[in-house]
C-alpha cells in the first residue's frame, strides 16, 4: 500500500509538472464540483479505538462553503478544534462546522483543526486506508479513501502547526 502511496504522488507530481504548476508536494485526494481536498491522512492508532485525520480542503466557487459533519464507517468522527486558554493549557473543543472561505484553502494538521476518531472497530495501521465522508453546506458528500500513515510519516507529510 505504501507503494502504491508513493505512486500516486509521483504521478499527481508528474500532472502538476505538466500543467506548469509548482506545488509537487501537495497531493490531490478528492474532488467535486468547486470542492477540491488535498493531502487526506489518518495517523496510526495510539490508543486502540482513537485516532485522527487530516486534509486540506480547498474552495474555487465564488461563495463560501461549509464543512458540516465527517463520518466513517470505521468508528466516530467529529470534528475538532485546539484552543489554548489564558493560563496556557490547551484543549480540543468541538466544531460546530469550518468554513472554507470563497476563493481560499482551509488546512486541518496537528495542532490545529482536526478529524477525531473515537470508537473504532479496530486499530488503524499504518498501510491501511478507511473510507470518509464529508458533508458540505453546498458541495454535499464527498467520500474517498484516505491512507494511514505512521505519526512520523504523517508529520513529515504535513508539518505541525506547533513548529511552523
Ligand atoms: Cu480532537
Amino acid at each position: 500500500m505504501k507503494q502504491r502511496i508513493i505512486g500516486v504522488a509521483a504521478l499527481v507530481a508528474v500532472l502538476s509538472y505538466a500543467c506548469g504548476e509548482r506545488q509537487p508536494e501537495r497531493v490531490l485526494t478528492a474532488s467535486k464540483g468547486h470542492i477540491a481536498i488535498y493531502d487526506a491522512v489518518a495517523t496510526a492508532s495510539a490508543a486502540p479505538d482513537v485516532s485522527s485525520l487530516y486534509f486540506t480542503i480547498a474552495n474555487a466557487a465564488t461563495s463560501p462553503d461549509t464543512l458540516i459533519a465527517v463520518s466513517t464507517a470505521a468508528g466516530t468522527a467529529s470534528l475538532h478544534t485546539v484552543v489554548t486558554d489564558s493560563s496556557g493549557v490547551t484543549s480540543m473543543r468541538p466544531l460546530v462546522g469550518l468554513v472554507i472561505p470563497a476563493g481560499a484553502s482551509v488546512g486541518l494538521a496537528p495542532g490545529g483543526y482536526h478529524v477525531m476518531l473515537t470508537g473504532l472497530r479496530r486499530p488503524l495501521v499504518a498501510g491501511d486506508s478507511i473510507f470518509i465522508v464529508l458533508d458540505l453546506a453546498r458541495a454535499n458528500l464527498l467520500r474517498f479513501r484516505v491512507p494511514v500513515l505512521t505519526y512520523t510519516e504523517m508529520v513529515e507529510r504535513l508539518g505541525t502547526l506547533d513548529h511552523e
